[in-house]
This record gives structure tokens, sequence and C-alpha cells, in this order.
């Protein structure tokens, strides 16, 4: 018989270099480990000879990237005997801090833009059994109220502010370079409050440093038109996308996200809300991969950049899908609203009929 590891999430995998102890009681719900998958289709359809894999992060337990900055930032709160956490969320961030609460036995806390999260992030976050505060406000602004809460009562706040979320999320960095073997040359991922792209340049810094690969890759970040002020070159005030999980004009992790653009040579795109959904339903019809509209905003960047040589062939890339598709059953269905299912008569004549007429 080998030995074998039961897999028990990121913590464990990568503990050397993260901020805990023999002794720390980890919360964890095996996150990380997520699948890279070599696009086969959508690179042929460029005409362009490039490795596109994506990281498809939408196969956390929480079907988001968030888990990763989560399990270590509640391990942490509970280490530190906090009983509640809060956060501000565009809806993954709160259905994640709801399950890793439930996980370890603490109050979750989330404030949310009312009326503008995908509806499966809210059925996951009330199935957890978070207490969750509905503002007439955005992000933004929950933002601003959940950092001055936390001044008048004992909660932690486990937005990416905390830096141990930070530190899980660079994990990811970790898993790409081990599965692959080498850094990409270029690595394009959707930004809006900015905390994931600040995690994977430190995740490929600390690696790169350590000898564990020799590059680092350039880093893309990617945002919706209506929500890019990172395009502007200042904060915005009323973002507005169609990509409900990247509805940010103030960016908490400004300065980091620079740092990651100037020290990686990269830089930040824009993109319509049509060019998002675009690229969120050919991922779907051409590779069988189902992310939510935000995270399509990396493969959106990465076929332009492709397109216009400003990532050379031959370059060997990586998008971040920091979402599942299932998380926003609302989009889906409008996307095919033209493909309605057929109703029939249950006979075989016509089952029949229904499918030479497809053929
Ligand atoms: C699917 O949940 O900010 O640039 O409150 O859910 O690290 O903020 C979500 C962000 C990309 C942007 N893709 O990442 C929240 C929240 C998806 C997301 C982002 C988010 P950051």
């Amino acid at each position: 018989m080998t030995k074998h590891k039961h897999y028990t999430g990121l913590i464990d995998r990568y503990r050397d270099r993260l901020p805990v102890s023999a002794t720390t009681r980890i919360i964890s719900l095996n996150e990380g480990n997520t699948p890279m998958i070599q696009l086969q289709n959508i690179p042929r359809m460029l005409g362009k000879d490039v490795d596109i894999y994506v990281k498809f992060e939408g196969l956390n337990p929480t079907g988001s990237f968030k888990d990763r900055g989560m399990t270590m930032a509640v391990t942490k709160a509970v280490e530190e005997g906090s009983q509640a956490i809060i956060c501000a969320s565009t809806g993954n961030t709160s259905a994640s801090a709801a399950a890793y609460a439930a996980r370890a036995g603490i109050k979750a806390f989330v404030l949310i833009p009312d009326g503008k999260i995908a509806l499966g992030k809210l059925a996951q976050t009330l199935m957890y059994n978070a207490t969750i505060i509905q503002i007439n406000g955005n992000f933004d602004k929950g933002m601003e109220l959940v950092k001055e809460v936390a001044n008048h009562a004992p909660v932690t706040i486990v937005n990416s502010i905390n830096p141990f979320r930070i530190d899980g999320q660079k994990t990811a960095a970790f898993e790409i370079v081990d599965d692959l073997g080498f850094a990409p040359d270029y690595h394009c991922l959707p930004v809006g409050n900015a905390g994931n792209i600040t995690a994977y340049w430190k995740g490929y810094t600390e690696y790169a440093t350590d000898r564990v690969c020799g590059n680092r890759p350039v880093m893309c970040g990617y945002q919706a038109a209506g929500a890019a002020p990172f395009v502007a070159g200042k904060m915005i005030d009323n973002p507005e996308t169609v990509a409900t999980a990247i509805r940010i004009g103030h960016p908490q992790s400004w300065d980091f996200a620079w740092a990651a653009q100037k020290e990686s040579g990269g830089w930040f795109d824009k993109f319509t809300d049509e060019q998002i959904l675009a690229a969120q339903k050919m991922l779907s019809q051409y590779e069988g991969i189902f992310c939510e509209p935000a995270s399509a905003a990396s493969l959106a960047g990465a076929m332009q950049d492709i397109a216009s040589c400003k990532i050379p062939e031959g370059s060997k890339i990586v998008c971040t899908l920091t979402g599942n598709g299932i998380k926003d059953p609302e989009i889906a269905m409008q996307q095919c609203a033209d493909a309605k299912p057929v109703t029939i008569d249950a006979s075989l004549d016509a089952v029949k009929r229904a499918i030479l007429d497809c053929l």
C-alpha cells in the first residue's frame, strides 16, 4: 500500500509559508487545490500559438477564490479569540465568510448592496446562516461602514484589508507554479477591490525569491468599463457593471495593485459588459467551463491582448476564473434567452423529430 495523504486544505499544504503554528486550530473546508485547465478550442479560434491555462477557482468549497483568504482570516480570528467576523461584499466574500464562520462556530455579519448581488451568492449566504445587512448603498459605502463599526463593536474584519486574507490567497500562485513546474509569462485576472492581484504578486514574489521559480509573470488586471478606477487612474464614485462581483469604485488595495503592475511591467485595461458576457459564453460553449461574469474579464482581456500581440505568440498565460457561473443564474438565463428549451409531446416520434431538426 502506498502511503495516502488525505487533502486537508491549503493551510496544511503550505503551512511553512503561512502564519500558523503547530497548535493553531485550522478552520478549513479543504479549499484550494483547484484545477488548471488548458484551453483547447479558444486558442485555435484565435489563430495564435499560445498556451492558455485557466485556474478554475469556482471549484472552491463556496464557489470562489475568496475561500483561500477566508480559511486563513477565520483561522487567525478564532486563534485570537474573536467570536464574530464582519465584511462588506459584492457577494462572494459574504458567502465565504458565512461558510467559514459556520465551520468555526462563530457569527458572521455581512453588509451587501441592496439588490446588487447575484442570486446564488445571496442564497448560499442565507443557508450558511450569516446575518445579512442590506444597505441602500454600494460596496464602497459598505466597506466604509465596516471599517467604522469595527471600532465600536467586537467584530473582526475579514475583507482583504485583513492581511491574513492576502496570505491565504497568495497560495493560488504557489499552486500554479507547483502544477506547471514554472511561473507563467502572463497572469490575467479580474480586478475589483484589488486584493487578489496583490495576493498573486506576493505569492509569485515569495516563490521567485526562494528560487522555486525563475521568473514572475507580467500581471494583467482587467476591469469592467463602468467600474475601472485603475484605468481611470483615480477612484470613481458610481461604479456600474453587469459583473456585480467587481462593481467597485474605491479599491482598498490601491497601492499594492499599482506596485504589482509596475514591478511586473504589467497593465490594467477595461472591457464593456458585452465583451465580458461574450467571453463568459465562449468559455462555456467552446470549453465547457462555466464561470461567473466577473471572472470572464480575465479571458476577455487575454483574448484582446493576444489578438493585438501585446501578449506575443509563444507565451504561457494563466487566467484566473475567480468564481463559478452557477452563482449567477439570472445572467446565465439572460445570456441564453434565445435558446429556450423546446416543449414537445412525450412520444418517441416527437423526441426523434426534435433531435433530427437540430442535426
Ligand atoms: C468573482 O465578494 O469584492 O480584486 O466582496 O467576487 O480581489 O476584489 C469580490 C471580488 C473578481 C475581484 N472576481 O477580486 C466581494 C468582492 C470575483 C469576485 C473579484 C471578486 P478583488
